[in-house]
């Protein structure tokens, strides 16, 4: 049985700690990698961190994540508020799966409040900054427990 947890991360967000650091902050998703390791090791999992720009990309390793990991934690960035492929591959995966948002989506425009990847996330954590991924993933040890 695989103790790997996927944190996946959608389009722009390679750009973390670059750019728009007053709404995205200083850390790079490098940063979140490790800080995800770290947390992940405490439950005596794995965390595989992936960002991709493309959507295709993101549903085939969702799919990928069907054999390989046992949750998923998700960012699906802009993808969020636009992509059912997103969300139908996240049906297909029988784990658990946590969205994250850097940001409070809720406290911006009206086009970032409805999420399609909501309708099968467990949780979501929005607006607590890049500490949202290590949130994430203490939720993952508790539900992988
Ligand atoms: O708050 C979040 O995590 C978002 O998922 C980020 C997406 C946005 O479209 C969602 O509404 C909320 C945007 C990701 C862009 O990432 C950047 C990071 C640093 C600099 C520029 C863009």
């Amino acid at each position: 049985m695989t103790r790997t947890v996927y944190v996946l991360n959608g389009p722009n967000l390679n750009l973390l700690g670059k750019r728009q650091p007053e709404i995205y902050g200083r850390d790079t998703l490098e940063d979140v990698a490790a800080e995800c390791k770290r947390v992940a090791a405490e439950f005596g999992l794995e965390s595989d961190l992936r960002q991709s720009n493309y959507e295709g990309q993101i549903v085939d390793w969702i799919h990928e994540a069907r054999e390989k990991a046992a949750g998923i934690i998700i960012n699906p960035a802009a993808l969020t508020h636009t992509s059912v492929a997103v969300l139908d591959a996240l049906h297909t995966f029988e784990g658990p799966v946590l969205e994250v948002h850097i940001s409070n989506v809720h406290k911006r425009e009206s086009f970032r409040h409805h999420s399609y990847v909501s309708l099968r996330a467990e949780g979501v954590i929005a607006g607590f900054g890049v500490e949202g991924y290590a949130l994430a993933m203490r939720r993952m040890g508790s539900l992988l427990k």
